[in-house]
């Protein structure tokens, strides 16, 4: 039996390279959705649970051995599969809106487009072990060099150590680029690119009109 993909309206998602601002447009997200009285559950991956928490850390983490690039995919699908049933389902379904930073586009672009691994086992795993696909995603494109920029300035202020997929080099991430901004052109109707060169103001208040544009368009 081949599952069918569920697109869930009130699943929204923020996809992009790091430093685009995926951080700052999600809580401008959930608190035009708070304001507004809505139920709202925020969450990330890889992670949101405890478990899925774990796997991140074994994903993420440096100094182990060199990660083959399909046991990275499965562990993302491992951790995917446990956040959308102990979290996200049980969230549509009392009608809450889920707020997550990434999901399954970043492991086509990633995983796929930039490791080059099968899209079509990707669309598998997706069928099987996610079932369901966001209403409204926001693809959040920056530039590579500018993000490098951003994140060395964070790095170089002790906030952060790169991880292991940060530790990849420029080529890796214009293909994350590229990966993304394909499924966007694809998918024009679910996923609204949003120029992340912006000032995080401008970004924030593109994203907030995209979500009212969107809601309209429920209604
Ligand atoms: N990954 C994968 O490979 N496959 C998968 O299926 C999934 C994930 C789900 C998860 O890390 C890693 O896992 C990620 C993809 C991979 N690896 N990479 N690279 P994450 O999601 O925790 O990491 P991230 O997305 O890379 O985090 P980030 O760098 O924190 O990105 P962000 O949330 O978009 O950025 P931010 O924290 O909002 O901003 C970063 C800095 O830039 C900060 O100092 C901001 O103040 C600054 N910034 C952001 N926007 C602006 C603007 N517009 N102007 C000026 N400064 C800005």
């Amino acid at each position: 039996m081949n599952p069918e993909l569920q697109v869930q309206p009130r699943l929204l998602t923020l996809e992009g390279g790091e430093g685009a601002g995926k951080s700052t447009v999600l809580a401008a997200l959930r608190d035009a959705l708070l304001a507004d009285g809505q139920d709202v559950v925020c969450t990330r991956e890889p992670g949101g649970t405890p478990l899925a928490e774990r796997i991140r850390e074994l994903l993420l983490g440096v100094g182990n051995e060199p990660m083959d690039a399909h046991a990275e995919l499965l562990l993302m699908f491992a951790a995917r599969a446990q956040h959308v049933v102990q979290v996200i389902r049980p969230a549509l379904v009392r009608g809450a809106w889920v707020v997550c930073d990434r999901f399954t586009d970043s492991s086509y672009a990633y995983q796929g487009a930039a490791r080059g691994l099968d899209m079509g086992l990707i669309a598998e795993l997706e069928r099987h072990a996610v079932g369901v696909t966001p209403g409204l995603t926001l693809l959040l494109d920056l530039d590579v060099t500018r993000a490098r920029e951003r994140t060395r300035g964070r790095d170089l202020l002790g906030e952060a150590m790169p991880d292991r997929i940060e530790s990849e080099r420029d080529a890796f991430f214009e293909r994350v680029r590229a990966g993304f901004r394909e499924r966007a052109a694809r998918e024009p109707q679910r996923i609204r690119v949003l120029d992340a060169g912006q000032s995080l103001e401008q970004v924030a208040a593109d994203a907030l009109l995209a979500l009212a544009d969107y809601r309209r368009r429920l209604a």
